[in-house]
């Protein structure tokens, strides 16, 4: 074996004994996983010590102790718990071996972990038990639908169900499949290898209805209509509720919003399907580009159809993340009457790196999701129990101005595990820069040519979190502010903000993924105000531009900037002055249970 640091040698002989173990355990059909394992361990004397840190685990965010996740499943409120589900390899930190684990929460805040809940245990989820949903029946029983593989040689996927064996458990321990299963299966016509994850159904005229994503030809996403009587036998909607030319459309969800000033907060039960002030909301997962895409609009439970508002909404690209969020999930919370969506966020550091720190995914902090009064889209924000969290001295700057090429440093907190809010004045924005009209409808481009450290007009200014002390790491959240050339998008010629997430500088580790992450915000900065919060976890940037209008969350992970090294500044980098009318910024615990971690 190669020559290795301290940390990895003890990594390498662990990581033999598990692939020998699952060479003697597994199939055939995981040969590519040991593969893969073998080759991540001949490379992982390159992972860097610092890769290896605690001070890199995340705190707040929602992760087991170890392994590989991806999608959140079945999220739902049950008996006083809040259940969450997700895509679990149970044998490492890359992805395979599939489960559904499971955990519960009073508070969404501290998690308790359960016994995995669905596994291959059927002839049709026998290579594997993929994403689904839970739908709560009238009867107050909650159903779980989710994608099986029947097929050793190719992913053959079905749709299965499974109910609580005792639905008096409110932790909803255990799940059964019913005889019957597969209920839902490929035919006329669909591509077997493209047809998955079940939505939560919602019921109306004495019909639950559900969406399956699924691929059409060789480029069209389509979220296929299935309808029920009894939950049990489904008959597809010949046509399908919406399609685009984007690819294979996975993880679905289609859930109704409130256009009601009085209540806009509020969320809907996902069987809401009609009223006057009733939108939809049609999310799905581009599996081609790997992030989550909406658009607000009409459906109409007659002719099972949903149309965009926006002509061009399937092309125009909301997301609601532009960083690291992809396969995320809404369900409707009865007790607070709000909408929540989770999404999960992947590493950016290599999976050599992953096998070696033994843990890969987590999920974004739950947001509450509502339309936005404008009805163009939606508004994000962590959840309020989050807040719990917060230390009780938090710091605060009020009143002063950042000049140009200033940075002024946070002090007086440790900021690794923080929670920072943070209002900006404009007074004038007639030093913005003009937009470029070729890149107009390219917000990661325009961040990625003006990064934080090229000089603007009005921005780049904002926060440098994670940052080393003499600043040789740091990741820039900011905003940019360009005016609007007459022929972009303009039927009023407003400025155009642009919200970025620079982690080019994050680390000096080079073998990291470090994309500049951009959106643009629909807001009114004329009016000189913008705010931005950033929840940061160690290896967490999740950042909510405008009151939560567009959000970002990046993976970083610094070699200098850890624990209690890790420096907050604000800056700004364009020629016109900018105010911090007010900063607060608390120190974040750890939640009392996360999973046993
Ligand atoms: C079902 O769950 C309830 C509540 O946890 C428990 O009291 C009861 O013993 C369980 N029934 C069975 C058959 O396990
Ligand atoms: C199904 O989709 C896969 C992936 O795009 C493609 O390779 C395959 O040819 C498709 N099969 C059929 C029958 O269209
Ligand atoms: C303009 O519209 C295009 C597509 O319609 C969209 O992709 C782009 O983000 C928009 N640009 C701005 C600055 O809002
Ligand atoms: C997360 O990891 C990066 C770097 O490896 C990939 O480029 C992304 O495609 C991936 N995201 C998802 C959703 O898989």
């Amino acid at each position: 074996m190669v020559v290795l640091g301290g940390r990895v040698a003890w990594a390498c002989p662990v990581l033999l004994v598990v692939v020998v173990l699952l060479l003697q355990l597994a199939g055939a059909s995981h040969v590519v996983y040991e593969t893969d394992l073998l080759e991540t361990e001949a490379a992982a004397a390159t992972v860097p010590p610092s890769i290896l840190d605690a001070e890199l685990s995340t705190g707040y965010h929602f992760r087991p102790i170890k392994n590989w996740i991806n999608d959140p499943n079945a999220p739902m409120y049950y008996k006083g718990w809040y259940h969450l589900f997700y895509q679990y390899n149970p044998k490492g930190a890359v992805w395979g071996n599939i489960v559904w684990a499971h955990s519960v929460s009073r508070d969404l805040i501290n998690w308790v972990a359960l016994e995995t809940a669905i596994q291959p245990s059927i002839k049709s989820d026998k290579y594997g038990c993929w994403s689904g949903s839970a739908t709560i029946l009238r009867d107050g029983t909650p159903a779980i639908m989710y994608t099986g593989i029947d097929r050793a040689d190719i992913n053959y996927e079905v749709q299965n169900i499974a109910f609580p064996k005792n639905k008096s458990d409110p932790l909803l321990r255990e799940w059964v499949k019913p005889r019957g299963n597969p209920i839902i299966v490929p035919e006329g016509g669909i591509n077997a290898t493209q047809f998955r994850d079940p939505t939560t159904a919602w019921y109306a005229d004495g019909h639950w209805r559900l969406l399956i994503g699924a691929l059409s030809g060789a480029s069209r996403g389509v979220a296929y209509v299935y309808r029920s009587r009894d939950f049990m036998r489904w008959t597809r909607v010949r046509k399908p509720l919406h399609s685009a030319p984007t690819g294979m459309w996975e993880c679905p969800d289609l859930y109704p919003v409130t256009a009601d000033g009085r209540h806009r907060h509020k969320g809907l039960d996902t069987s809401v399907v009609s009223g006057p002030r009733v939108k939809h909301v049609l999310k799905n997962s581009l599996d081609l580009r790997r992030y989550d895409y909406y658009t607000v609009g009409t459906y109409d439970r007659k002719t099972e159809r949903y149309v965009p508002d926006n002509p061009a909404g399937d092309e125009h690209h909301l997301r609601y993340d532009y960083g690291n969020f992809y396969a995320s999930k809404t369900f409707y919370d009865p007790v607070k009457r709000r909408r929540i969506l989770w999404g999960w966020a992947n590493e950016s550091d290599a999976a050599v790196d992953d096998v070696a720190k033994g843990w890969a995914g987590i999920q974004a902090i739950p947001r509450k999701v509502w339309l936005d009064p404008s009805g163009r889209q939606l508004m994000q924000w962590p959840l309020e129990e989050l807040e719990a969290l917060r230390g009780k001295r938090p710091v605060s700057i009020k009143n002063r101005v950042v000049k140009r090429g200033e940075h002024v440093e946070v002090t007086g907190l440790r900021t690794s595990q923080a929670d920072v809010e943070v209002s900006f004045e404009v007074a004038s924005i007639d030093g913005a820069e003009a937009l470029d009209p070729a890149l107009a409808n390219d917000a990661q481009k325009l961040c990625s040519m003006r990064g934080a450290h090229v000089e603007g007009g009005v921005g780049p200014f904002g926060l440098w979190v994670l940052a080393s002390s003499k600043l040789e790491e740091k990741t820039a959240v900011f905003f940019r502010v360009f005016k609007a050339a007459r022929n972009i998008n303009s039927t009023n010629n407003k400025p155009v903000v642009l919200m970025c997430s620079d982690p080019t500088m994050s680390s000096l580790n080079p073998n990291l993924y470090k994309p500049t992450f951009a959106g643009f915000v629909d807001t009114d900065i004329a009016k000189g105000k913008i705010s931005l919060r950033s929840l940061i976890d160690r290896s967490v940037v999740e950042s909510f531009g405008a009151g939560g209008r567009t959000c970002i969350l990046s993976r970083v992970y610094p070699t200098l900037a850890l624990g209690k090294n890790a420096r907050l500044h604000v800056f700004n980098n364009g020629k016109v002055d900018i105010k911090v009318s007010e900063l607060t910024a608390w120190e974040m615990k750890k939640p009392a249970l996360m999973n046993g971690a």
